[in-house]
């Protein structure tokens, strides 16, 4: 699909953000994307760098040509790359969980003030899944038991994770005969990082197929426990209006961005910004009030439950630091650049870090602990009240777009079914008959490699267009939200099916469902579509797919893997990290459906990406004996302009 023009983004504040930097010799990630050249060895996995005879580069052109210094060849090289690259995004999203499992325990155990165990209905179910007796018992001793429990899948040597048996059986009967079930996160992450060594591993197949077993421990193990602790102890998110884009920085008010992944900080800040002595303090300084708003996922994580406006995805950090607005940036961990401290010299803006794990020279360190949550929020807000007298002149662009958030998978239950009778049928009917064509997760970052969100809202455009409904996490949904795709309105620009499932519930036709660990969100709601019934027994006979169309972290690439191992097609955009080996390709792209009926696919451009994932949607369709002659809709310029809202 042809790009709308060369600029860089297709969204207007950060535009006009990016056309002041450059007016004032600011750099960012959209400029040093265009001085470093990503390296084509590297780019497609061609390089060995996992011991000290090398470096050992492969020619991606010539791929058998030659060897590395121990012999090894570049399909064995290529998946040792892919599978580190999925150790190292399951134990971002794990390590995650951990914290999370933690800090639960201490809730239950009444240790951490400001932490509670809030949604006791989710509690119990969850409780169920770890054969937790809850029956008579106080919520605080349910939890510390589920606690406790979850937290053992970290440390846990044989067995399974409890959370796969949320799978439809035949999908769990699958993983056993193909050997990747998870026994523990931990273990799963070192094996890999074990078997990708110097002369162990050698056999691409044996290396993904350990690779595969990683990617579960994230998505059905790490992801989905952060996931479910995180909804009991804050809330289960149901839809709510919020506002998106750069227009969310106010210029009268103190302005606190929270950046980064562990809702652990974000719900303790959305805390301590109401404190009448913070907004005392603030007024004094002479603000009208303390104005939080979030960035990237745990921006996302505080949406969902609190409405707390997002401020901008991944590419667009540096941005808000560029509005001359910002008074303090608190981050915590993943998807935090480098860059922000020097950027931040320019201005008035403190970068706060809080997290032991990640540092950065140039930053203010509070560390943060659970323990003393509260004071130490108090403390970071302070930091940023107390600078706002320092502020310069300001450029906020005026964007801040509507969107409705909080789509967990029990509200789209409740949402479709009502509450009488919350249920997927809804759903299920809606796509038996044809209304509804499939489901697609659009999901995955920015990657400044490309035009900045066009890969996202050009490839949802099309697929609502073409009567599928669109569920999202992560920088994707929140390029949509900005593009005002998260609203009812927005079903104008559905297919007629689509828009009118859409019109009688009131719901937008792109679903936002929380942050990069909220995928396992999506792996529930598929499960729970096969039990409904009527679509197939197993999640691979569903009209879903999973896109990425502007990856750019590990962690996409694990969560990739969990989706294909789960029995989805998954389409990434950008660049493919295995090209360099045409046998590894082939297994992703090819034997990976024999093995889990599920498979991998490349397309860098989205018109051709939702041709595809279209076309997949059909044959699953025809496959269950409920095809209708729905014929893809092509969208030009032209059309597209006259759907917008
Ligand atoms: O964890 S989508 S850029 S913020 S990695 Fe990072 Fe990618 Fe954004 Fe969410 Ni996920």
């Amino acid at each position: 699909m042809p790009q709308e023009n060369n600029k860089p983004s297709i969204c207007k504040s950060s535009l006009e953000i990016l056309d002041w930097a450059k007016k004032n010799g600011m750099e960012t990630a959209f400029d040093r994307a265009q001085k470093v050249k990503p390296c084509p060895i590297g780019a497609s996995g061609s390089c060995c760098k996992n011991c000290a005879m090398g470096p050992c580069r492969f020619n991606p052109k010539k791929p058998d040509e030659v060897k590395g210094v121990c012999g090894a060849d570049i399909h064995t090289v290529a998946a040792r790359n892919f599978a580190r690259m999925v150790a190292s995004g399951t134990a971002a999203h794990s390590d995650h969980g951990r914290e999370v499992a933690k800090t639960f325990i201490a809730a239950a155990r009444k240790e951490v003030p400001g932490y509670e165990i809030k949604d006791e209905a989710k509690l119990k179910q969850t409780a169920a899944f770890y054969n937790v007796k809850t029956e008579g018992r106080k919520k605080e001793e349910i939890a510390e038991e589920l606690g406790v429990k979850c937290l053992a899948e970290f440390g846990q040597q044989d067995g399974i994770l409890q959370m796969t048996k949320r799978a439809p059986a035949k999908r769990q009967e699958l993983w056993k005969e193909k050997g990747v079930t998870p026994r523990g996160i931990d273990r799963e992450v070192v094996e890999m990082m074990h078997r990708t060594h110097m002369g162990v591993d050698m056999d691409y197949k044996n290396i993904m197929q350990q690779a595969t077993r990683c990617a579960m421990a994230d998505g059905w193990g790490g992801s989905m426990i952060a996931t479910e602790l995180q909804d009991i102890m804050f809330g289960t998110p149901v839809p709510m209006r919020a506002k998106a884009n750069l227009g969310v920085l106010k210029a009268d008010q103190v302005n606190v961005i929270i950046h980064g992944h562990e809702p652990l900080l974000a719900e303790m800040i959305v805390r301590a910004s109401k404190d009448p002595e913070l907004v005392k303090l603030a007024k004094e300084k002479g603000a009208r009030g303390i104005n939080l708003s979030g960035m990237c996922c745990t921006g996302n994580e505080i949406l969902l439950r609190h409405g707390v406006p997002i401020a901008g995805n991944f590419l667009q950090q540096e941005l808000a630091i560029l509005t001359g607005a910002v008074e303090a940036m608190i981050v915590d961990v993943q998807c935090v650049m480098q860059s922000l401290p020097s950027l931040a010299q320019c201005f008035h803006t403190k970068i706060i870090t809080a997290n032991p794990k990640a540092k950065m020279q140039g930053a203010q360190h509070i560390e943060f602990h659970e323990h003393d949550a509260v004071n130490i929020t108090k403390k970071m807000l302070t930091v940023a009240i107390e600078n706002y007298p320092k502020r310069g002149k300001v450029r906020i662009p005026k964007e801040e777009v509507d969107m409705i958030a909080g789509f967990s998978h029990e509200s789209i239950n409740y949402m479709l079914g009502g509450s009488f009778r919350g249920s997927y049928r809804p759903l299920n009917d809606n796509i038996i008959n044809g209304r509804i064509r499939g489901v697609v997760g659009v999901v995955g970052c920015n990657n400044p490699r490309v035009q900045h969100d066009s890969g996202h809202v050009n490839l949802v455009k099309e697929l609502i267009g073409n009567d599928i409904l669109v569920v999202e996490t992560g920088c994707a949904a929140i390029a949509c939200a900005k593009d005002g795709l998260l609203i009812p309105e927005a079903a104008s620009m559905a297919g007629k099916g689509l828009r009118e499932v859409c019109e009688t519930v009131g719901m937008p036709p792109v679903l936002h469902c929380g942050s990069c660990v909220d995928n396992s969100r999506i792996l529930i709601a598929c499960s729970e579509m096969v039990r409904e019934g009527g679509l197939g027994t197993d999640i691979s006979d569903l009209p879903v797919a999973g896109v990425a169309p502007e990856w750019m972290s590990e962690k996409a690439i694990s969560i990739g893997q969990y989706f294909v191992a789960s029995g989805a097609l998954v389409a990434f955009g950008v660049t493919w990290p295995t090209l360099g080996s045409p046998e590894l390709t082939k297994h992703l792209f090819e034997e990976h459906e024999k093995l889990y009926k599920g498979k991998w696919a490349f397309e860098p451009d989205a018109g051709k990406m939702a041709a595809m994932i279209i076309d997949h949607i059909n044959k699953k369709r025809e496959a269950l004996g409920i095809s209708k002659a729905q014929e893809r809709k092509l969208f030009d310029m032209e059309a597209r302009r006259s759907l917008e809202v």
